[in-house]
């Protein structure tokens, strides 16, 4: 089973970027637009998974959230990978507590369980807005999105999430556990 592990922000947080982007959703030729249910934001993406591990990775990543406090974040800026000249994913960003001690913690107790395709790249936290299947040039959409700055909210839970592929990419909730209280750590 194809697995990540998510932070979800609040609906009133989801509501702003939604307002955010309102004016723009299908107006841009070759960009599609994934459902409001599915925006997260990966901490980390653990790939193919064997079904016979997921008891033990589901332990291990308990075990990991638990010790790392609930980070403060604000979405305050909207960007695009790789950027916005050739972008393929169009994202709003965070500023606020550093999350990347938490993301390794998740990623190292996926791979501890025997998640072997576990991504290990560079964490740069963010929520997919749109994706295109080739580079597009996203200066103007990037440029009107700029100035937005969202409410500050806590990101109190990580959720485990499985990947259902297909025509339409399916997200299931497998499990969801709450970080420390802010502050321990
Ligand atoms: O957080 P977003 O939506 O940008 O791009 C995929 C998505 O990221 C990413 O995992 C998240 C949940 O599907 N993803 C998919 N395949 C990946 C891979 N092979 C991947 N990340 C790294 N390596």
């Amino acid at each position: 089973m194809r697995l990540f592990a998510a932070l979800v922000p609040p609906d009133d947080v989801l509501d702003e970027l939604a307002q955010a982007i309102a004016p723009h959703v299908g107006q841009v030729p070759g960009l599609r637009w994934p459902a409001r249910d599915t925006w997260h934001i990966t901490l980390g993406f653990f790939g193919e998974v064997p079904e016979r591990v997921l008891p033990d990775l589901e332990t291990r990543i308990e075990r990991a959230v638990r010790r790392h406090p609930a980070p403060n974040l604000t979405f305050d800026r909207f960007g695009a990978f790789s950027s916005p000249r050739r972008a393929r994913v169009l994202w709003a960003g965070v500023t606020g507590d550093p999350m990347t001690r938490l993301a390794d913690s998740v990623r190292a107790a996926a791979r501890r369980a025997g998640a072997t395709q576990t991504d290990e790249k560079r964490f740069h936290p963010h929520l997919t807005l749109a994706r295109a299947k080739t580079e597009t040039d996203l200066r103007p959409l990037v440029e009107s999105l700029s100035g937005f700055s969202g409410s500050p909210w806590q990101a109190d839970r990580v959720r485990l999430v499985r990947s259902h592929m297909g025509a339409q990419v399916r997200y299931e909730s497998l499990a969801e556990w709450a970080l420390a209280p802010a502050g321990q750590g």
